[in-house]
């Protein structure tokens, strides 16, 4: 058997819009128009929301346990384990058998809850 790897292609996503600058106008045209961006309230939440029910709330170690569903941004399949919470209020707000949305992140080697809302 002669299994001969040739190598892994790493498909590089190049969302390269080579924007050509801004041309600065000397006959001070105005083109661009001021229509209406949509504010960057939520920019700072970059990581997709996962899905997940709260099924431990530890206030002493300031933990959760969630069953979560596909956690697309760490590549981790769904599971229930343990995780931190990066403000302690998420442990005041949920309670077992709640169901969430949180946004989850690898901050210090933990993984962290860094968001989390309810779901009604
Ligand atoms: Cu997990």
């Amino acid at each position: 058997m002669n299994t001969r790897l040739t190598g892994i292609l790493v498909l590089a996503l190049a969302t390269g819009t080579a924007v050509a600058g801004q041309a600065t106008d000397p006959t001070a045209q105005h083109a661009h128009d001021h229509a209406t961006v949509p504010t960057a309230a939520s920019a700072a939440v970059t990581a997709p929301q996962t899905e997940g029910e709260i099924r431990k709330v530890d206030v002493a170690a300031q933990k959760l346990t969630v069953k979560h569903g596909r956690i697309e941004n760490l590549g981790m399949s769904p599971m229930t384990m343990v995780f931190r919470v990066k403000d302690p209020a998420f442990l005041t707000q949920v309670k077992p058998g709640d169901q969430v949305k949180m946004t989850v992140e690898r901050i210090e080697g933990a993984l962290t809850i860094v968001a989390l809302q309810r779901v009604p």
